[in-house]
């Protein structure tokens, strides 16, 4: 690809979008996402190239440090003087050019992936082909997983994840807490049946002290436990994985090809989700899946209820042969009643196609994107 772009312009838009349904994990619960867009303008040789990234950051500081608001003003503050002074940008260089500003990941990564959508874009090329590099594809549809909230009664919950079922997702993940896990378990999996992948999702809510009662989830044979102690806890995730059954898989804790290298020689990651948006982007992400694959841990594709922009980018990271397990990837449907993008990702017998188009994969609806806009900034490069 080549790397002659020089970025002059970058639009912060916020756009605000309401759940289908409330969605509840042990850290709280949304009803709507205040969601940061960027559109990035490179030049190459006169001619503007576009693209957009989208921030996963949420509305509060509760999945992990960032927030959208917090995200919004490091990038207009810190990070984008750091790539538009830079003579040539490409994707491959955001990473580096943003190092010495700590933290930040999500902010970071959707800078990078407007910058590749642009670069796709202009190259003619979909995310899936330049993520597998001299790889070939060996897929054109991912397996879907939904994410499952939770619920102030079972009969709620047994409703939802039949819904679910009927509409053909391959596997079913259950939010966890402690007061929310034995008994919502051993329900769903009476009524999904033995065959159905099922896994649970803790976001930090146990502690080191809790491995005799997560000891009771192993007997329903659940594909994993995904992020059971507090970020910080590798040790404490290590111990754990000795002590039950049903394998440990990080999320919150793998926020680097470093950090996960270290969880997975320590015995502490299992499995491990990806996240492009918590570990700095998608091109960090594909690192880490290679380092997975290399060492033979499962790897599946998280989510963190994008739109179009990005569950378009999620679906081509986990068309990547690496990503053995179904991820978090569901039709736009389960979360928003109309996404940003003209064809939103639906789901095809339990599967969602990986998109082909130039670019990340999406084209956004105009008239869906200005009435969801709450506002718009415009930086420009000082030297233009
Ligand atoms: O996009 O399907 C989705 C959401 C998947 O459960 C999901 N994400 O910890 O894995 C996770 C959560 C984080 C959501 S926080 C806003
Ligand atoms: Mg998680």
């Amino acid at each position: 690809m080549t790397g002659t772009f020089r970025l002059i312009g970058l639009e912060l838009r916020r756009i605000s979008l309401p759940l289908v349904t409330a969605f509840t994990t042990s850290f709280g619960s949304e009803n709507h996402r205040d969601i940061l867009l960027l559109r990035v303008e490179l030049e190459r040789e006169n001619t503007i190239f576009e693209g957009w990234g989208e921030c996963v950051a949420p509305n509060d500081p509760t999945y992990s440090a960032e927030y959208v608001a917090a995200a919004e003003m490091v990038i207009e503050q810190h990070l984008f003087a750091r790539l538009a002074g830079s003579e040539r940008i490409a994707a491959a260089e955001v990473h580096r050019l943003l190092r010495a500003v700590k933290g930040h990941p999500m902010a970071k990564a959707s800078l990078e992936m407007a910058i590749l959508d642009a670069e796709l874009r202009a190259e003619g090329t979909c995310l899936a082909t330049h993520l597998h590099g001299d790889q070939p594809l060996t897929r054109d549809r991912i397996p879907a997983g939904v994410s499952v909230g939770i619920f102030a009664d079972l009969d709620q919950l047994l409703a939802a994840v039949q819904g679910y079922v009927d509409d053909g997702y391959q596997r079913i993940k259950l939010k966890i807490q402690p007061g929310w896990d034995i008994d919502p378990v051993r329900e769903v999996r009476a009524l999904i049946g033995p065959e159905l992948g099922l896994q649970v999702d803790a976001n930090t809510a146990y502690t080191r002290h809790d491995a005799a009662h997560l000891r009771l989830l192993d007997e329903f044979d659940l594909l994993l436990i995904e992020q059971p102690l507090p970020e910080d806890d590798l040790l404490g995730h290590r111990d754990l994985a000795n002590a039950i059954d049903t394998p440990i898989c990080l999320d919150e804790s793998i926020i680097s090809v470093t950090t996960a290298l270290d969880a997975i020689d320590i015995g502490a990651a299992e499995i491990i989700n990806i996240k492009p948006g918590r570990v700095g982007g998608y091109l960090e992400a594909r690192r880490i899946h290679d380092l997975c694959r290399d060492r033979g841990i499962p790897a599946w594709c998280g989510g963190m209820l994008e739109t179009g922009i990005g569950r378009a980018a999620n679906a081509s990271l986990a068309s990547l042969p690496g990503f053995t397990l179904p991820g978090d990837i569901s039709a736009a449907e389960r979360f928003y009643a109309r996404d940003i993008v003209v064809a939103p990702i639906t789901l095809v017998e339990g599967n969602v196609v990986v998109p082909t188009s130039p670019g990340l994969g999406f084209d956004l609806d105009q008239g869906i994107l200005e009435a969801a806009t709450r506002s718009t900034r415009h930086l420009r490069s000082e030297s233009r």
